[in-house]
């Protein structure tokens, strides 16, 4: 009897410890704990190391360290902690599915210098050699490129000509038609995100100063994360910190956790280290943000490389994003061939197509580097980023 109480007595203290050790591993697993938590039993009066979290939330000098992580507060299973550290309310984004279409009027620009103008123009009763030129005018000025544009007048010349007589609707089909057909309806869009089985998506974003690198990651986070997946964004542009501090300030936004490092310091590191948390945190994508850096200046390309190798240590890089200003026309193909050599391009995205006539250069980069568009930029607002739809986009340009 003696013995079987023991025994009961001897397994009760075993499984205890089992389950603390449980619990402590499940704890491990978790992201780093918010480092505020300690200060809820800390005397606020007494800093202290760990007292950061008592500075204001947009104080520009905190760590990494403080920000709430996505599920941080709450994978810890500690509610009233939880709820003192809840961030600021996180933003809600707005789906993906459908946002070129919602962000159609923003192309107007493009519209009434390419849609509308060449609907007029194949409107004309007589087709003259004048007008073929005027058309070819138009498709150049909109930046759509010497061969495309070739191509695009010599199929509607055959096609109106089968036409004979032509009413609006059937000019607008055939113009839809050509249009797509240059377009390319059939490339794979796909912003690769997909998480391997080891590990984390990993996407890199890189192009010029200014064309909208930051803005985009910041944007494409809010596309993924309304998509439902969990993001880790890398700041490896460590030029200035007000970068670091403006890609974080789009994470807190929906939640995304930043990994940054010191001013000035190697970016190679930071986009490691971020590919490496992220994978710690078992997150589903990590996007790294890169400084913009001039095509011209060999330096700064080949530390673009450096970036590119020294996280593929982690595993190869799912996509790596040209961010293309759609305003710079040409300049813009110049700097997609360097880029596409350092670094190989997977994907573009054409940002400020909204603030520009030039709605042509979609045509001309996809065939300057044989990489599809995949977003496009249609404005500064959070949502304005849309994963590029060679029908809406076609359908915007010409009117419904
Ligand atoms: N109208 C419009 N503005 C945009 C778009 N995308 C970005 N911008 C603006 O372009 C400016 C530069 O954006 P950033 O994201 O800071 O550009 P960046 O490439 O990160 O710049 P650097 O890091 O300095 O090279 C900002 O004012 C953005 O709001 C867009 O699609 N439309
Ligand atoms: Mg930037």
């Amino acid at each position: 009897m003696d013995i079987v109480i023991l025994a009961v007595v001897i397994a009760v203290v075993v499984l205890g410890t089992i389950g603390g050790l449980v619990v402590g591993t499940r704890r491990k697993k978790q992201p780093p704990p918010p480092p505020a938590a300690p200060d809820i039993t800390a005397p606020p009066a007494e800093p202290h190391v760990g007292d950061e979290a008592e500075t204001p939330r947009d104080e520009p000098r905190r760590t990494i360290e403080e920000v709430d992580l996505p599920g941080g507060t709450t994978a810890v299973g500690e509610p009233p902690v939880a709820e003192e550290l809840a961030p600021t309310e996180l933003e809600v984004p707005e789906p993906t599915a459908g946002r070129l279409i919602r962000l159609r009027t923003r192309l107007s620009r493009s519209q009434n210098a390419l849609g509308k103008g060449l609907l007029t123009l194949l409107s004309r009763e007589h087709l003259d050699e004048d007008t073929w030129e005027e058309i070819e005018d138009i498709l150049l000025t909109a930046d759509v490129g010497v061969q495309p544009t070739q191509e695009l007048v010599d199929g509607l010349r055959a096609r109106v000509k089968v036409l004979g007589t032509r009413t609006p609707e059937e000019l607008r089909g055939l113009l839809r038609e050509e249009l797509l057909k240059l377009v390319g309806p059939d490339l794979d869009r796909t912003v690769r995100t997909e998480p391997e089985a080891s590990g984390p998506g990993i996407v890199m974003v890189v192009g010029v100063n200014g064309t909208g690198k930051t803005t985009t990651t910041g944007k494409l986070a809010r596309v993924l994360v309304a998509d439902g997946s969990s993001v880790v964004l890398g700041a490896a542009d460590t030029f200035r910190a007000a970068a670091a501090d403006q890609l974080q300030t789009w994470g807190e936004r929906v939640g995304a956790y930043t990994v940054r490092g010191p001013e000035g310091g190697d970016p190679a590191s930071v986009a490691f280290d971020a590919v490496k948390e992220g994978k710690e945190m078992g997150c589903d994508v990590v996007l790294i943000d890169t400084a913009g850096r001039l095509h011209t200046k060999t330096g700064l390309m080949d530390e673009l490389g450096k970036v590119k190798r020294v996280v593929e240590k982690h595993a190869p890089l799912d996509e790596v994003l040209l961010v293309l200003d759609a305003t710079t026309g040409q300049n813009g193909l110049v700097q997609a061939r360097v880029f596409a050599e350092v670094v190989d391009i997977t994907g573009i995205v054409l940002t400020k197509l909204d603030g520009t006539a030039k709605g042509g250069i979609v045509v001309a980069v996809q065939r300057e580097l044989g990489v599809p568009v995949k977003l496009i930029g249609l404005g500064e607002g959070a949502d304005d980023l849309a994963p590029f739809e060679p029908e809406a986009f076609v359908d915007a340009l010409i009117g419904e």
